[in-house]
């Protein structure tokens, strides 16, 4: 399934990106470079079913390397990182004389799947949660990037 993703694509087309990125909470200079560059967008996959998915622009270069369907720590091209301790419940026995506080909490990171033959990227930090839909049509892929109602929608060719 994934292997239909293998290749070097470079963006053709971006729509909505800069409201995309203040939805997620990119601050303006980043935001600025976001909108400038053209990223040459590489993945790959080994025989162990490790996949590279990896982002060059002149800025920058930022790199994932994933199972699918197996969490993974990941700090985006814009610095959030992935992995943060959330609370999830907190409650409270009486022991003795003793009032005995429980918590539950746990890590949420990045996950990535394949569900009808789309690439279906969660990243989960503080308390928000955005999605990275990437898929083929036509030849070109299109990621499709959701953070509550805000959508963008960026469309890759592929290179030589
Ligand atoms: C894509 O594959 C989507 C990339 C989303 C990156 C969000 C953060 C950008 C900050 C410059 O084209």
């Amino acid at each position: 399934m994934v292997e239909q993703f293998v290749g070097t694509w470079t963006l053709l087309s971006s729509e909505n990106f800069d409201e995309y990125m203040k939805a997620i909470g990119v601050g303006f200079a980043t935001r600025q470079m976001g909108n400038m560059a053209k990223p040459n967008l590489v993945i790959s996959v080994d025989d162990a079913g490790m996949v590279s998915m990896k982002s060059e622009t002149t800025f920058k270069t930022t790199e994932i390397k994933f199972k699918l369907n197996e969490e993974f720590d990941e700090t985006t091209a814009d610095g959030r990182k992935t992995k943060v301790g959330h609370l999830l419940s907190v409650g409270f026995i009486f022991y003795k004389r003793y009032i005995v506080f429980l918590t539950t909490k746990r890590d949420f990171q990045t996950l990535i799947t394949c569900e009808n033959g789309k690439l279906v990227q969660q990243q989960t930090w503080e308390d928000k949660k955005t999605t990275l839909e990437r898929e083929i049509q036509d030849g070109k892929l299109t990621a499709k990037c959701v953070m509550d109602d805000v959508v963008a929608v960026r469309t890759y060719e592929k290179g030589a």
